[in-house]
């Protein structure tokens, strides 16, 4: 029996709290649920080893969210809801457009070009249980004197190293607990075992040779603080909520959750108190994709350059927030839903959390003794809104917050901390390494490892509407040439350029100065300025990779921390959709390369935060938080200070 497709939109409407609603809602748990039923009811369902591997909101169309957003509240509906699923089947990569609605499979493609989707919880847990029955694993832990019961092993995957074909692969690291919760501090050394995940099977073992195992003394990372945050009572909020639509201060925003990315902040626009509407900002912004290569080139540690959000997603990887140690005591907290491996719903709880923060800072301040018989004192407290999760992609935590402040801010922030990934090695002190170790010795048998951290975000800006363009405004230095006028010999003035193409986009930061501002060029202040945001870089950091070395390949767009393109509704993921082995040919760096025109269109701003990260023996055996981050900040959108 087939349903009536009105009747379904029908059923749809009726279920819909449309006050609650939002085009760009993640998939609710019985929306996940229903793509499994449906898939599973179709031709699909009866093919071997049907795994989901990916499923999303397939969101409508950025021309249909922004009418329906615009639109009157007494005549809305709800725009259809579909999801965009990868499944694996029979060894191939399907791509699937579920509508769930019609509850039927609207498009439904093999995928034929490089790179896998993201690896299932399901095979990873798989893969590290397979050496603990492979008998030349269970010898090796044997010769080294240790008990197997002991032994936590880790998939890792692996990059592409120029290979023609390539196989959906794995390699396993081993660490042995012995006396440690802290299981990545004591790495069982010279080991090479691979996987080949479709047959989730052991295919090759190396056991090269064997150093020391790290002592478990002193990498315990437990502690007994139990409630940090709770200082003062915040009974209040600060915030309202309607479904994931927030309101706070001055701000309105949409918070959404994915496996993928996590965090997604979406339609985010601000009042202005003067024409007393809301302008838009942000139409969508992410976490696109994390590159993290180790600068280790030996034959155990090499591959490991990994691409977090395509191998596995920082969503899934999302951790469970501790009230009162990850986020304050008046945080209200999203649980978040993702497809297993089978298709069928999972939650993780309190996934984000949102918080007013008062952080001791000022929002601004003047102190004015110029006038006759007084001084006059003035200021603001700052007061902020944080939206935060944490992703714990195996050793390492990302704190990801997304902070806006009523000045127009929006600060975007990553907090690195967790455990580094160690070398075991045979060295106890520093002056006995005469050999390269590739990084700190951190404590006896010890080496962290040096690596880079690069998280590019997606920003889709919409400054007052979406034809925007980007403008460097470059600091020159000039000479001063009428000296009767002035005993100065130079001062910098500002020279405007905007950016016509997409290659005129690619910025290397750092090396000559220059503010960089999203503009709409179509709307000006009462004073004439374009109204702009502009983008407030952090450290400049760039990838020092060799531009033909194959992490980089893949990692193109590392090369630069800032990248402008023309908006497709299917470019947002920098390194590729399909970032598991790719080759490099999707990606940020690729689009870019067609050097659209991006004047007065609809655009999208890239920015990665960088780290270098040399390890010092205090990140041992846990980091503190290392922080990284940009802003954007209002420039010439307001037509003066938005806090007074
Ligand atoms: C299905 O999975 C099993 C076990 O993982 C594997 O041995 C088999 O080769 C797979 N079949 C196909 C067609 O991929
Ligand atoms: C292995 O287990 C035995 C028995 O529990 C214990 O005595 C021994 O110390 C363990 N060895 C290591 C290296 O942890
Ligand atoms: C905070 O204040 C409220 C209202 O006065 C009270 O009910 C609550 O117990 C207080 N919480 C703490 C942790 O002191
Ligand atoms: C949008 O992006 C996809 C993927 O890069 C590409 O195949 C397609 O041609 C693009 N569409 C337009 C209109 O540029
Ligand atoms: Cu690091």
């Amino acid at each position: 029996m087939t349903i009536p497709m009105f009747v379904l939109a029908f059923l749809l409407q009726c279920c819909i709290n449309l006050s609650l609603y939002h085009p760009l809602d993640p998939l609710t748990p019985a929306e996940i649920n229903q793509v499994k039923l449906i898939v599973g009811k179709s031709k699909l369902g009866s093919l071997p080893n049907l795994t989901f591997h990916f499923v999303d909101l397939e969101e409508p169309d950025k021309k249909d969210v922004l009418n329906w957003l615009h639109s009157n509240k007494q005549n809305r509906n709800a725009l259809s809801r579909q999801a965009k699923v990868v499944v694996r089947a029979g060894g191939e990569t399907r791509e699937l457009v579920v509508n769930l609605v019609s509850g039927s499979i609207k498009s439904n493609h093999v995928y034929t070009g490089h790179g896998y989707p993201p690896f299932t919880f399901n095979e990873f847990f798989q893969a590290s249980k397979l050496p603990l029955q492979y008998s030349k694993f269970k010898n090796s832990i044997l010769k080294r004197g240790l008990n197997l019961s002991e032994v936590s092993c880790v998939p890792l995957t692996v990059g592409w190293y120029g290979e023609k074909v390539t196989k959906r692969a794995l390699r396993v690291t081993c660490y042995y607990r012995g006396g440690s919760v802290n299981v990545y501090a004591r790495p069982i050394e010279g080991i090479s075992i691979f996987v080949d995940v479709d047959s989730m099977q052991i295919t090759m073992y190396i056991d090269r040779f064997r150093v020391p195992l790290p002592k478990a003394e002193g990498t315990d990372f437990r502690s007994n603080q139990k409630a940090y945050f709770v200082t003062c009572n915040l009974t209040e909020k600060g915030f309202k909520m309607e479904g994931n639509k927030v309101n706070w201060g001055n701000w309105k925003f949409h918070v959404g959750f994915d496996a993928r990315t996590g965090i997604v902040v979406s339609t985010a626009s601000i009042f202005d108190g003067k024409t007393k509407k809301f302008r838009q900002v942000l139409y969508r912004g992410h976490v696109s994709e994390t590159f993290v290569p180790y600068m280790d080139p030996e034959s155990e540690w090499y591959f490991r350059t990994f691409m977090d959000i395509g191998e596995f997603g920082f969503g899934r990887s999302a951790s469970s927030l501790q009230p009162l140690i990850d986020c304050p005591e008046n945080a209200m907290y999203l649980d978040g839903y993702w497809a297993g491996a089978d298709g069928e719903a999972q939650k993780m709880q309190r996934v984000i959390c949102i918080f007013e923060r008062y952080s001791g800072d000022i929002a601004w301040r003047h102190a004015e003794i110029n006038n006759p018989g007084k001084v006059i004192r003035s200021g603001q407290a700052e007061k902020s809104l944080v939206v935060r999760m944490v992703a714990t992609v195996g050793n390492y935590d990302y704190v990801l917050d997304w902070e806006f402040k009523k000045s127009g801010t929006i600060k975007v922030g990553v907090d690195l901390t967790g455990i580094l990934l160690i070398k075991g090695s045979p060295y106890t002190n520093n002056d006995q390494i005469t050999a390269n170790v590739y990084g700190t010795l951190v404590a006896d048998n010890t080496v962290a490892v040096n690596h880079d951290h690069f998280l590019t975000y997606y920003l889709d800006l919409d400054v007052d509407g979406n034809r925007n363009s980007f403008v460097k405004a470059k600091l020159q230095t000039a000479r001063v040439t009428d000296f009767n006028a002035s005993p100065r010999k130079s001062y910098w003035k500002v020279v405007k350029e905007t950016a016509k193409k997409e290659a005129d986009a690619r910025i290397r930061l750092g090396l000559e100065p220059a503010d960089l501002l999203i503009v709409n060029p179509n709307e000006k202040t009462k004073l004439g300025n374009e109204v702009g945001y502009r983008l407030i870089p952090g450290q400049p950091v760039i990838s020092l990779l060799a531009d033909d070395d194959y992490p980089q390949i893949r990692a193109a767009y590392t090369k630069y921390q800032v990248w402008v393109t023309a908006y497709n509704k299917s470019e947002r993921w920098a390194g590729g959709f399909y970032a598991d082995r790719s080759h490099g040919d999707d990606g940020l760096a690729v689009w870019s390369k067609r050097n659209r025109m991006i004047e007065n269109k609809d655009i999208v701003l890239w920015y990665t935060v960088g780290f270098h990260h040399i390890p010092y023996q205090e990140d041992f055996p846990v980091m503190p938080t290392f922080h990284g981050g940009f802003e954007l900040r209002p420039a010439n959108f307001f037509e003066s200070n938005p806090l007074l």
